[in-house]
Formats: structure tokens, C-alpha cells, sequence
């Protein structure tokens, strides 16, 4: 009987060293809970980067992915199947598109919006050819290809990689002046941008920001792409950040929780003008809209709507930041409390002994309580949206037993 000290020795020995994950080994999961291997139990408040919203093994999920992967999984695109086009009625009709491109991971889907926006530009803005050029924020996040990587102003994830990705321009996040300079150039096709940065460390802008964004980009026939692979599918508080302001991007990028965490499902919402300036032949991918993919998304969207996910992070988030505040008014070392929805993190200062963030999330996870740092001082707090009001507090008495100790 292996214990948890054999399987991270097997990741280590076999696996690429491209994580340095916080030493639990995870072996079941339930709702907001997961087990390791010994058989002890903690709350989940990661969610997998918000790709579990619907909580861990959804049973419904699993029921649809159970019920179609007995039929079939996949067919490629060379053919049409009977579950695909049912799938792109329903979440087109959900968010309000013409089209959908399904895709897999949540970069594939930014890789998708950054050729529809270029193919655009050229096609109906008449940019140019090759000249088209898409705006990103500061501390953007949208995966690890070497486009995506591109336009990250994070060393880590950019840094010997290169050469990247021409075309790309970077400018201030919530900064209204630099966007509005910027589309000052004729040659902007498009502004990709997250409603709220997740892996910059949960970075809110300023209310009315993405509103005005929105109006900037429409009189510069700009396009607004929203990536809303982690902020969306309720995780905010509502179906998508975006709602919070009324904005309806021009593209809209979905992922993680689109499939509750069960397989790579992410997909690219857009009016006809924009998608079908892709033609046949033009892009795709193997597994892009694959039957199995396409049960389990609309699951795990019926989930997400039948349980009021959405409604439930609105409010489970403000009980959560109006407590967490309440313990960084009473722990000095707790500098700030910021998120929207069940998106939330704080910034730990160094204590007294020099115990940074990850001790803290040793020392949390010791309780009982599971999350990890990013970019050194911020703990992100996401846990799955079904999580319930006796949970928060639950959660919020581990991280106050872990404060106690930290010093
Ligand atoms: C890692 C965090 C990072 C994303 C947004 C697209 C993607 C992501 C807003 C790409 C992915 C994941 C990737 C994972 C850690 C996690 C993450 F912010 F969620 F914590 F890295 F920033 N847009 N985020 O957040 O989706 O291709 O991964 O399906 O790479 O370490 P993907």
C-alpha cells in the first residue's frame, strides 16, 4: 500500500519538474472536499483554478460523461455527430451568440479569439494584411503557449522562451488613458482582456472600468474579447464577469468549469460577422467539440443554473471578504482582502520569522484547509461555488486558527 510519500516521490523521480505543488496527494474528491491518500480530509479552496465550480464529481456530470462515453466520444469534425450541433444551440442561446468554436483548453480558446480577431481585421476592418495588432493588460494570464506567453509581462512564465509572438502590444490593466492612447493606432484589431486578472493575484479594477472599455473599443471598431476561462460560468457572482457592468463582448472565451472540472472543454463565443470569417479548413482540433465533451458542458451548464451557482458565489463571497475582513482588522499580517463572487485572495506580509505565504498554506493545509500562493504573497481563496454558509465559516475558523500561529 503506497502512501503519500510514494506518490510524490513516483511525480518527482518520472514527471517533469514544471510544478512545485504543496506536498498533499490528493486521491478522492466530493463537493468542497477532497481526501488524501491516508484518508484525511480538507477543504478545497482552489477548485482546481476554478475549473471544479460545480464541486468536486458532480454527480450529474458524471451520470451525462458515463451515459455518452457507453455510446460515443469522439468522431472528429470530418463527420457531423448527434450531440454537437444540440450543444452549440443551447450554449449560444445561453450566452446570447450566433456561433460557437468548441476548442479544449482554456489557451486553445485565446489562441481561437486571437486568429478570429486577426482574420477579422483583415477581412472586415480591411487592416492591412499582417499588420493587425491585439492590445493585452499587464499581468494577463491566458495559458502557456508560446503566443499566450507572448503578452505575459510575468518573467517566469515568458522569460527563455523567446522569440515570441510578433503583433502584441501590452499596456497598463484598469488604466482607461493607456487604452484609450493605444486604439489611437488604426491597425488595432483587438483588446483582450479578464474582467478580473486571476493569476495576477485577483486584481478588481475600478467599477466602470470594463464598461468603459467596452465603449472605447465600439468607437475605434475595435473588438472587446473577454477571457473568461476562470472569472466566468458564476464563479463572480454572476453567469459571467462581465455582467457585472452590462458589457456583452464582441468575443467571449469559456473554460474550466465549462466541463466542472471532468476533461478539458473550453469554447469561443461570437456574432456571425466575427466567426465566420474562419471557413472550412481554416482551424479546429481533434478533440474540438467532441460528443463526450459536448454532454458533460451541458451538464455541467444545467448544474450551474439549476443549483443558482452564480447567486450562491455572490453571497458566500460577501460573507467570506466581510469576515476575512474582520480578521485582517484583528491580524496585522493580513495587509489586504480583494475578489468578487468566490474569487477572492488576501496578501499575507512576511511574519516576524520570515514565514512567507507558502508556509502559511503549509500551516492552513495542516488545519485541514487547501490553497496556494501566487506571485509570493497572495492566497488566493476559490472554493467550489456550492460550497454553503456552515462551510465559510468552517474555512474562515481554520484560516483564523492558522493566523494565530503565525508569527
Ligand atoms: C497553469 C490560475 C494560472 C486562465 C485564464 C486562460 C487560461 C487560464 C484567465 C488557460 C489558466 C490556470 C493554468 C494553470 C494555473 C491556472 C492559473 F490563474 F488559474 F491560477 F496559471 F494563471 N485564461 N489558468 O487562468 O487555460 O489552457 O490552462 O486550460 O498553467 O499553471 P488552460
Amino acid at each position: 500500500m503506497m502512501n503519500s510519500q510514494d506518490y510524490m516521490q513516483l511525480e518527482d523521480r518520472y514527471g517533469a519538474h514544471n510544478y512545485h505543488p504543496i506536498d498533499v496527494v490528493i486521491d478522492k474528491g466530493e463537493g468542497v472536499w477532497v481526501w488524501d491518500v491516508e484518508g484525511r480530509k480538507y477543504m478545497d479552496f482552489l477548485s482546481a483554478y476554478s475549473a471544479v465550480n460545480q464541486g468536486h464529481c458532480h454527480p450529474r456530470i458524471t451520470k451525462a460523461m458515463i451515459e455518452q462515453a457507453e455510446k460515443l466520444t469522439l468522431t472528429s469534425r470530418a463527420f457531423y455527430n448527434s450531440v454537437l450541433g444540440v450543444y452549440e444551440k443551447y450554449i449560444t442561446e445561453l450566452f446570447g451568440y450566433d456561433k460557437v468554436l468548441p476548442m479544449n483548453t482554456g489557451v486553445e480558446g485565446g489562441e481561437t479569439a486571437v486568429k478570429l480577431a486577426r482574420k477579422w481585421a483583415y477581412t472586415v476592418k480591411k487592416i492591412p494584411q499582417y499588420k493587425a495588432k491585439i492590445v493585452f493588460a499587464e499581468g494577463n494570464f491566458w495559458g502557456r503557449t508560446l503566443a499566450a506567453i507572448s503578452s505575459s509581462t510575468d518573467p517566469t512564465c515568458k522569460d527563455g522562451f523567446g522569440p515570441y509572438m510578433p503583433g502584441f502590444v501590452v499596456i497598463p490593466y484598469n488604466d482607461l488613458n493607456a487604452l484609450e492612447l493605444i486604439l489611437e493606432d488604426p491597425t488595432i484589431a483587438a483588446f483582450m482582456v479578464e474582467p478580473i486578472q486571476g493569476e495576477a493575484g485577483v486584481i478588481v479594477p475600478d467599477d466602470g472600468y470594463l464598461k468603459e472599455v467596452y465603449n472605447l473599443c465600439k468607437a475605434k471598431n475595435v473588438l472587446l474579447i473577454c477571457d473568461e476561462v476562470q472569472t466566468g460560468l458564476g464563479r463572480t457572482g454572476k453567469m459571467l464577469a462581465s455582467d457585472h457592468e452590462g458589457v456583452k463582448p464582441d468575443i467571449v472565451i469559456l473554460g474550466k468549469a465549462l466541463s466542472g472540472g471532468f476533461m478539458p472543454v473550453s469554447a469561443v463565443l461570437a456574432r456571425d460577422e466575427i466567426m465566420l470569417t474562419i471557413h472550412p479548413g481554416e482551424h479546429g482540433s481533434t478533440f474540438g467539440g467532441n460528443p463526450l465533451a459536448c454532454q458533460v458542458a451541458m451538464a455541467a451548464l444545467d448544474v450551474i443554473q439549476e443549483e443558482k451557482l452564480p447567486e450562491n458565489a455572490e453571497s458566500m463571497g460577501k460573507l467570506f471578504r466581510d469576515e476575512m475582513q474582520k480578521l485582517a482588522d484583528k491580524y496585522p499580517v493580513v495587509t489586504t482582502v480583494r475578489g468578487k463572487g468566490l474569487l477572492n485572495a488576501i496578501v499575507i506580509k512576511p511574519a516576524k520569522s520570515g514565514k512567507t505565504a507558502w508556509e502559511f498554506c503549509l500551516e492552513m493545509k495542516e488545519h485541514g484547509l487547501l490553497a496556494k500562493p501566487t506571485h509570493g504573497d497572495i492566497i488566493r481563496f476559490a472554493p467550489p461555488l456550492v460550497i454553503n454558509e456552515e462551510e465559510i465559516y468552517w474555512a474562515l475558523d481554520k484560516i483564523e486558527k492558522t493566523l494565530k500561529d503565525f508569527e
